[in-house]
């Protein structure tokens, strides 16, 4: 028996280019058709968002996105009450017996370039739910944070509805190498701005993929919403 679901959601991933928002989708998904091009690391800015430290490249080569790339899939609950997510091309993988309750996501992944902020606020529209992903190793990366919380306000404004925010202090792995700045650094940094509201925010490795599990599980969680 095949089960069909009925409600559609949208989460877009919100961040400075270079922060791991593909290599998030990568991490979760595997390999898939990206629009995305080859970062050239020698010409790389230390200056700015454009930020990645070299040293520390867990990647020998690096892409980055320059317009947009979507993923659908099926986010589920079994009756065992295990989490799973699959590509919704991969459906047939599922075991739609044991499935307790699901949701079809479609993951959005702009580009972060600073020269493609447009595209940000494109992709935001109609988000149920939006991540924010920071590179934990770059101040001014969570610094950004904050205009991404302002955008999906206006996106709330507009719509008229809540649109919960899970931020993800991302590239955890580095802490060991000492140049992981943190959870509660990016705290201070966000709530010297956002006064009046707390903040769902988790230290996150796209090379950890465990790091993403209690992540998601809210997610689920916020899309029964
Ligand atoms: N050490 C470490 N490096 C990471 C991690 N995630 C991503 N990276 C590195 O960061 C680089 C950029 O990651 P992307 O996923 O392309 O970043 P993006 O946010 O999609 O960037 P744009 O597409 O330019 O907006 C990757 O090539 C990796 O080298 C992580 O969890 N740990
Ligand atoms: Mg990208």
């Amino acid at each position: 028996m095949l089960m069909v679901p009925t409600q559609m959601k949208k989460i877009t991933i919100l961040g400075t280019t270079g922060s791991g928002k593909t290599t998030f989708l990568e991490a979760l998904f595997g390999d898939f058709k990206k629009n995305d091009v080859k970062r050239d690391l020698s010409k790389e800015k230390s200056s700015n968002c454009d930020f990645i430290p070299l040293k520390n490249n867990a990647f020998k080569e690096s892409t980055t996105t320059i317009s947009l790339n979507v993923i659908n899939s099926l986010l589920y609950l079994t009756t065992f009450n295990q989490l799973g997510l699959e590509k919704f091309e991969n459906r047939d993988n599922i075991d739609f017996e044991n499935v307790e309750e699901i949701y079809q996501v479609v993951f959005n992944d702009p580009a972060g370039q600073e020269r493609f902020d447009f595209m940000q606020e494109i992709a935001v529209r109609g988000a149920n739910l939006v991540i924010i992903m920071a590179d934990g190793t770059n101040i001014s990366s969570l610094e950004k944070v904050v205009h991404y919380i302002s955008l999906v306000k206006i996106e709330e404004n507009l719509s008229k509805k809540k649109i919960p925010i899970i931020i993800f202090i991302n590239k955890s792995d580095l802490k060991e190498k000492g140049v992981y700045l943190g959870k509660s650094i990016a705290e201070q940094i966000v709530y010297s701005s956002i006064l009046d509201e707390k903040l769902l925010i988790y230290e996150t490795s796209n090379l950890k993929k465990e790091t993403y599990t209690e992540p998601l599980r809210i997610i689920f969680n916020y899309l029964a919403y």
